[in-house]
């Protein structure tokens, strides 16, 4: 009996072991055959990709792999939605800006000149380098072209990651960086700014003036390609990303969003006020602002301008945006947290929310795409369906609204 147990396990284990050697024979056949026609025509040698692509080893341990044959990553299945506040926490957010204060003044002279060149305030530079890299210190230890290639091969945006591979053989063609110093996030995010391949080709910049692009030992080029990024994706100049307000309650949550836009003017006229009690200020009265509350009328509420969502073009989540502008004005002013409190928001799976999501947009509310995440689009039309549905709007999903939404 024990043997024949063993026999089974033995045959089990075979089994497991031909379909990784199987995925292992696919995976090779995937950067032959695809792989390397796209990178030939982009201009990269032989000796360039087989250099890169090394022994071409899958990397299973990869979050969010999507194996041949399924749609929806586990993880992404059983994901949590993960609470407003958490991404605030003190710790993290409180070592940043004393950081980002101390580099602000040692670094003044190059943040002087990179505002000057492109607008970008120091202040802002420093919290995305803290942010993105812990100014640097973060280990960053994973195999470029490995996780590229393997993303390429089997992720949910396949595409994306086919560029970015040839983007990252580019940038070796270009003698930008040997394979050795490609190390990446598990996202392959690359350097000090965790630029992606195709970032780091189109906006990185040679701010030493040493001849080279270097995003992994260079500050000054660090800091420049960060404020080369935003200034290409539209930063306005003397314009602030946005600030914390009192929304009186009779002006809908609902009113949210970079498509509803109105004057600062406007918005101080309906009520909204600074939380801090100190006046917009006047140069940005006759400029359009929006109103933006990432926990819905659960936590701290702003008046933002275009900046924060030139911001939401380094990563796309408005907590991302708000982090980075927030701490931007502690490192600057060394003022203080969110005055408003986050309220206390139910802990869902994202496949909850999303299931939410597929509700209200069977009845015609656009919320932005099913992705679990609730989004500007998702949080309003969440505020519209309460106030329809005689409810006061909260603009957040809860497990009682879910309930309720169907
Ligand atoms: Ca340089």
């Amino acid at each position: 009996m024990v043997r024949l147990a063993a026999l089974v396990l033995v045959c089990i284990l075979a089994l497991t072991g031909a379909a990784r050697a199987d995925l292992q024979g696919q995976y090779e056949r995937f950067l032959e055959d695809t792989m390397w026609p796209k990178a030939r025509s982009a201009g990269v040698s032989r000796a360039t990709f087989d250099r890169a692509m090394g022994q071409k080893r899958l990397n299973t341990d990869i979050p969010g792999l999507v194996r041949p044959g399924q749609t929806t990553p586990q993880r992404i299945r059983q994901a949590e939605f993960s609470a407003p506040a958490r991404y605030f926490n003190e710790n993290n957010l409180g070592a940043i800006v004393s950081q980002g204060r101390r580099l602000a003044s040692q670094h003044a002279s190059t943040l002087a000149a990179l505002e000057r060149r492109y607008g970008v305030p120091g202040r802002i530079i420093l919290a995305i380098w803290g942010r993105e890299s812990a100014f640097g210190r973060v280990d960053i230890p994973h195999d470029a072209f490995q996780v590229l290639g393997t993303k390429a091969f089997m992720s949910t945006r396949p595409d994306l990651f086919r560029t970015e591979l040839v983007a990252a053989l580019q940038m070796v063609e270009r003698g930008n960086a040997t394979p050795a110093q490609m190390k990446s996030s598990w996202a392959g995010a690359l350097g000090q700014p965790q630029f992606l391949p195709t970032s780091f080709l189109e906006h990185a910049v040679d701010i030493d003036g040493d001849g080279k692009l270097n995003i992994w030992t260079s500050v000054p080029d660090t800091l420049g390609s960060i404020a080369a990024y935003l200034d290409h994706f539209g930063w306005v100049s003397g314009r602030d990303w946005g600030f914390e307000v009192s929304v009186p309650a009779d002006i809908s949550c609902s009113f949210e969003g970079p498509d509803q836009g109105l004057k600062i003017r406007d918005w101080a006229a309906m009520g909204i006020t600074r939380i801090s009690g100190r006046p917009f200020p006047a140069h940005e009265m006759d400029l359009e602002a929006y109103l933006m509350m990432p926990a819905g009328r659960s936590g701290p509420a702003f008046i933002v301008t275009p900046n924060f969502y030139v911001l939401k073009q380094y990563n796309e989540s408005d907590l991302y945006a708000l982090f980075v502008g927030h701490a931007g004005d502690r490192i600057e002013w060394g003022s203080g947290r969110f005055k408003a409190a986050w309220g206390r928001v139910d802990t869902l799976y994202r496949s909850e929310i999303a299931a939410m999501q597929r509700v209200l947009e069977g009845k015609g509310y656009d919320v932005g795409g099913a992705d679990g995440l609730p989004g500007f689009k998702t949080r309003r039309s969440i505020g519209d369906w309460q106030q329809k549905n005689g409810r006061q709007p909260t603009c957040f999903p809860s497990k009682a609204l879910i309930g309720a939404i169907r």
